[in-house]
């Protein structure tokens, strides 16, 4: 018995040195590790890579669904183009992936749409308004990348309505978006608070604004950024009541199974928030080829000096992150798309959105990123 037990005690300390072994070993290359459990029988494999990083080199465009009737995220242009804040982060990636913000190819997707066409691998990444959710997580093979816009779900009415909360609303109709957070929400608040109301449901804006402008509801809720969007394209005087039922963090999504491509989307997309906290802009970038600041050279894929243990230069190097990406992948982020903050002024100021969560962190909001180093 005593034996026993100190053979699981043995065990038990080899388990844990094996481990902090994998866990320092901050070189490992390979994209296949194996991981030998106490019994030697039983291996683990870690696949690193599902394989859509060289997919898309291959295939030269990224593959991005997006939404197309959601002005300052997602909507076509006048002139047939794709545009706004999500799809920005479409090009962030294709700067990053390929070195070419335009190697996009763009599927507008409805609600109802994404997930599956996350699932079936149409698409590579999903970016389109799409809240990240225990459930979504969970049982959509959904894999949340970091938060672009920290919103939540509001009101909207028309101007004259006598309603200016979610206690007026007692039978009410209401319009809301099929295969979204948002009608989740509604049940839930609303049964909650013992208010009964009719939603009104659609599968896309094509058929829900209209509805609004007819008549055919007296509220409409969403996220609130999809409100102020519509509010400042539609015809008719609107209020937005600001009673806020959730939250709604949205940002980039890839299928689960491929840590790779999870990483490159990752940190493609926080390249944009850092870029800010370095005060690296669209119009500056070029100016930092000859910085002295080590963390913003590596950044950038800038060499930086090597140095012997005596502190004498030996020579230079391009720091390679590992991650899969080009050593400059940063800069082209930047020089082709811009920082988080230019791309937020590009299509989101002019609808009236303040930063206010989506902030950098320094200035008190959300937006942060761990160290590129
Ligand atoms: N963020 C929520 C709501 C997404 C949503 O329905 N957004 C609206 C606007 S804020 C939209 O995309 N409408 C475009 C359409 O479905 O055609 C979710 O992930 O379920």
């Amino acid at each position: 018995m005593k034996m026993n037990t100190k053979l699981l005690r043995l065990m038990a300390v080899l388990t844990v040195f094996a481990l902090v072994g994998v866990a320092c070993n901050t070189d490992a290359e390979t994209t296949e590790e194996s991981v030998a459990t106490t019994d030697a029988t039983d291996e683990v494999t870690l696949n690193q890579s599902g394989g859509r990083l060289q997919t898309v080199i291959d295939r030269g465009t990224l593959n991005c669904g997006v939404n197309d009737t959601l002005p300052g995220f997602g909507f076509i242009d006048a002139d047939g183009d794709n545009v706004g804040f999500d799809v920005d982060f479409c090009k962030v990636i294709a700067a990053a992936v390929l070195g070419d913000a335009e190697a996009v190819a763009y599927t507008a997707l409805d609600s109802g749409q994404r997930f599956p066409a996350l699932q079936s691998g149409e698409i590579d990444v999903l970016i389109r308004n799409t809240t990240w959710t225990a459930s979504r997580d969970g049982s959509e093979q959904a894999n949340f990348m970091p938060t672009t816009f920290y919103d939540g779900q509001d009101f909207m009415v028309r101007a004259d309505s006598p309603i200016q909360s979610i206690d007026d609303m007692q039978n009410a109709s209401i319009c809301v978006l099929q295969a979204t957070s948002t009608l989740l929400n509604l049940n839930a608040v609303f049964g909650d608070r013992g208010i009964s109301f009719t939603p009104v449901e659609f599968t896309s804006n094509d058929e829900l604004q209209p509805a609004f402008v007819a008549e055919q509801c007296e509220v409409w809720t969403t996220d609130a950024s999809g409100l102020a969007s519509f509010a400042a394209t539609l015809d008719i005087d609107t209020r937005i009541l600001g009673n806020v039922i959730s939250k709604e963090p949205l940002g980039p999504v890839v299928a689960d199974g491929d840590t790779e491509w999870a990483q490159v989307v990752k940190w493609a997309t926080l390249a944009t928030f850092q870029a800010e906290e370095f005060g690296i802009t669209q119009g500056n970038v070029d100016s930092f080829a000859d910085t002295d600041n080590t963390n913003i050279r590596i950044f950038l894929g800038l060499p930086i000096e090597v140095k012997d243990t005596d502190g004498n230069v030996t020579g230079e190097e391009v720091k390679d992150l590992g991650l899969g990406l080009p050593a400059d992948f940063a800069q082209n982020i930047v020089g082709q798309v811009g920082n988080y903050g230019d791309i937020y002024q590009r299509h989101l100021a002019p609808l009236g959105l303040a930063r206010g969560p989506n902030a950098m962190w320094s200035e008190g909001g959300l937006i942060y990123s761990p160290p590129f180093r």
